[in-house]
């Protein structure tokens, strides 16, 4: 048997989550088009009738300008560490510049296995991606190089097989039915932060972020969990809310389905707003979001 970690570590908005996503063949990691989604590590396993992979999706790496962003950058740097098969997950649509450089350059310090994943080839012509495919291939000791669409499957099986069979031999490390670490309340949060991204422009995405509060069950009652966006400035407050409430109603009732469908029963949800400057700075707020410190 096979067991072990492989991270799925690249820039932001190459698709990791939309990989684990895919891979695991359940929604555990939100996705959206804004970079910078992902903000803390989320393990997604996966059994197979010759072993099992534990998946560990990253936030995407980028210059940091704040402390959340340096929180976030480290936690993916730290899984180089960790892991024994380095996943570079690479959109081959995109033209390389020097953040790809300076993850390249990172990469090729750690010891583990590293495979290049060049993910969405649905956007691509096979003849742009050759060129694509041979130049990456001289800059890294690739133990595999997988052209794949996270979106449509393509070679999603095929990059499983090549992961799988990177890993050591060993014994299973989690128990057959477990799925993932991120708890039902973070999944929940994240689930609103995610319709959040989707609704929102400039800015917005990156100074929100998404705690709930109280998860409230009482007997034969629905289950009511009480929510608060946390946005950096008071000009940001009436975007969120929108006019006469619509955008907060908006992004209430479609995160409402997707937690009614998560959680499998019927959910009340109390949505705030609240203004916290410079919250992305602020060490005890990140604590409580679970973006994680350097010293966890
Ligand atoms: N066309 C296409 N789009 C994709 C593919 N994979 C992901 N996407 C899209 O790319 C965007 C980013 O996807 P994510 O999975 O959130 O990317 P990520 O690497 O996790 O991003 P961060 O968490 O910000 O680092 C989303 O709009 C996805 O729908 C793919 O194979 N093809
Ligand atoms: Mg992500």
């Amino acid at each position: 048997m096979k067991s072990g970690f492989v991270s799925l570590i690249g820039r932001p908005n190459a698709g990791k989550s939309s990989l684990l996503n895919r891979i695991v063949g359940e929604k555990i990691a939100i996705v959206s088009d804004k970079p910078q989604t992902t903000r803390h590590r989320i393990l997604g396993v996966k059994n197979y009738p010759e072993g099992q992979v534990v998946f560990v999706d990253t936030p995407g790496i980028h210059r940091p300008l704040h402390r959340m962003n340096v929180r976030m950058v480290d936690t993916a740097k730290e899984t180089l560490r960790e892991v024994d098969v380095v996943g570079v997950v690479i959109d081959a649509s995109e033209s390389a510049g020097q953040g790809l450089k300076y993850l390249l350059n990172l990469v090729k310090d750690t010891d583990a296995k590293t495979a290049l994943i060049l993910n969405k080839i649905d956007l691509m012509k096979k003849h742009r991606l050759l060129p694509v495919l041979d130049q990456l291939s001289k800059e890294g000791d690739w133990h595999a190089i997988v052209p794949v669409s996270a979106l449509t499957g393509d070679n999603i099986d095929h990059l499983e097989e090549v992961l799988l069979s990177a890993l050591p031999e060993g014994e299973p490390l989690y128990p057959p039915d477990y799925l993932t670490d991120q708890p039902e309340r973070t999944m929940v949060a994240e689930m609103i932060r995610e319709q959040v991204l989707r609704l929102t422009r400039d800015e917005l995405p990156f100074s929100t972020a998404v705690m709930l509060d109280k998860w409230e069950e009482e007997e034969g009652q629905m289950l009511r969990l009480y929510l608060t966006i946390f946005v950096e400035r008071d000009s940001q407050k009436p975007i969120v809310i929108g006019r006469g409430g619509e955008m907060i109603k908006e992004i209430g009732s479609a995160a409402r389905k997707e937690v009614q469908a998560f959680l499998n029963r019927k959910v009340f949800l109390d949505i705030r707003v609240a203004v916290k400057e410079e919250w992305r700075e602020n060490d005890r707020l990140l604590d409580e979001l679970g973006v994680r410190p350097k010293d966890r």
